[in-house]
């Protein structure tokens, strides 16, 4: 569309952000028309401060999407028993970093082999023994009173492992976990089932499209990183569907912002693959983020021989199809390792209370000092600065959004 030459300047640009806006705005239309599904991924947009209860993680479509995860934390339970189990989670997620030293050095109860576990289920076990792989049985005695959690091993586990005397191998202890990343038990919650242990980055797959960039679910990941000590890196996936550059740098500025790292990939296409792999080197990275948005495809780009599956992503819905079902540690030819985990949307928020949240969203605390409450939530007291910085566009709308999910559904 052209402007007629005798528009003032500043009209022509004004009109020009007009169109471009309402251009963007058909297009993300258009684009949420041909899939149902996506508008629960889309960013968080306008009108936002929707009450949505946990009901809107786990409603069917998104119990097909990740298959383990089921509406727990709706439980109704007394409250006695809802304090109690608050306190067996935050005993189990907040062991400081320093006791958790101290225990490892502490822990030589069994003796054995050391090894790496590189991948667990139920009592069985893999584990990396000097350079060998030997598959193991877990101890009976490795219960969840041992351990705090309802699976006795995971990937990532330090074991110590004897010889069955039959051929076979026996991990007769865990040795204490530098990190967890953890999630409540479908069927036990608040009880945890770890998902890996000893991880240090927390590789946060995302796709621009197909599906669609969920920044809830990115945000939800850097408070799980912060609270469990594990370094986060956002990747930004599938940018061959990138049409918008503006609209990619508008989205990532906020993380930028906050000094977090942003990578911008195409498995398909080799983008970024480079700066992936070093990013990974000497590290023992978790990748997470939704299924199909290309954590195996981008594993297999930054080593082909890994020989990961890959899932179409389903055209009706735009979801995948959980195509990793089980995390395994894989060792990478440039040092160190990764989980590849199935397509896991929460974790790691249990023992959280909303007082505590604020901590995990530094711009949000940015401006909390400005509150005419000490206590202030920024959700609905008067005179909030956190409030009055979001409409002022000082603080972005969907950061705002996302604690205001999550405040949502923390009980208190
Ligand atoms: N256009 C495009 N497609 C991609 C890209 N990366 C992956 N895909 C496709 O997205 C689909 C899903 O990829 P996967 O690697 O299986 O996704 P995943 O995240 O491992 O999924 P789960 O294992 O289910 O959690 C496959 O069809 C890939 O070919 C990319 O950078 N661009
Ligand atoms: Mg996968
Ligand atoms: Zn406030």
């Amino acid at each position: 569309m052209t402007f007629k030459k005798d528009l003032p300047p500043e009209h022509a640009r004004k009109v020009q952000d007009h169109q471009k806006n309402t251009a963007k705005g058909q297009r993300r239309k258009q684009l949420a028309k041909e899939s149902e599904a996506s508008k629960r991924f889309r960013r968080g947009g306008r009108g936002r401060r929707r009450r949505v209860r946990r009901k809107d993680w786990t409603d069917e479509a998104f119990r097909n999407e990740d298959e383990l995860n089921h509406d727990t934390l709706e439980r109704v339970m007394s409250r006695d028993e809802h304090d109690r189990r608050r306190e067996v989670e935050k005993a189990v997620l907040q062991t400081d970093s320093h006791q958790r030293q101290q225990a490892v050095s502490n822990a030589t109860t069994a003796t054995g082999q050391q090894g790496l576990v590189i991948s667990a289920a139920g009592l069985k076990a893999r584990v990396l023994l000097d350079g060998a792989e030997v598959d193991c049985t877990v101890r009976g005695i490795l219960t969840e009173i041992e351990t705090g959690f309802i699976n006795p091993v995971a990937v990532g586990d330090q074991a110590l492992v004897t010889e069955d005397g039959a051929n076979g191998w026996v991990i007769e202890e865990i040795l204490p976990r530098q990190t967890i990343l953890a999630r409540p038990d479908s069927f036990l919650a608040p009880k945890q089932q770890v998902i890996a242990a000893n991880v240090d980055l927390l590789l946060i797959v995302s796709a621009w499209w197909n599906p669609a960039i969920w920044l809830e679910l990115i945000d939800r990941y850097l408070v799980v990183a912060q609270r469990t000590g594990i370094e986060p890196i956002i990747c930004v996936n599938k940018v061959d569907l990138l049409t918008d550059e503006e609209d990619y740098e508008e989205t990532v500025q906020p993380y930028l912002n906050l000094g977090q790292r942003v990578l911008r990939t195409s498995a398909t296409e080799g983008v970024g693959v480079d700066e992936l792999r070093e990013a990974l080197r000497d590290r023992t990275t978790a990748v997470v983020g939704l299924s199909g948005t290309g954590k195996s495809s981008l594993l297999s780009a930054v080593q082909p021989d890994l020989k990961l599956r890959t899932g179409e992503v389903s055209g009706i819905n735009g979801q995948g199809q959980h195509t990793t079902t089980q995390s395994t540690l894989l060792k990478l030819d440039v040092g160190g390792y990764v989980a590849d985990t199935p397509g896991i949307k929460e974790f790691g928020l249990g023992g959280l209370t909303r007082i505590e949240l604020q901590d995990y969203f530094p711009d949000i605390m940015a401006f909390a000092s400005g509150c005419r409450f000490s206590n202030c939530s920024h959700i609905t007291e008067p005179d909030c600065a956190v409030q009055e910085a979001e409409l002022a566009g000082l603080l972005p709308e969907s950061r705002a959004h996302s604690y205001g999910l999550i405040w949502e559904e923390l009980s208190e």
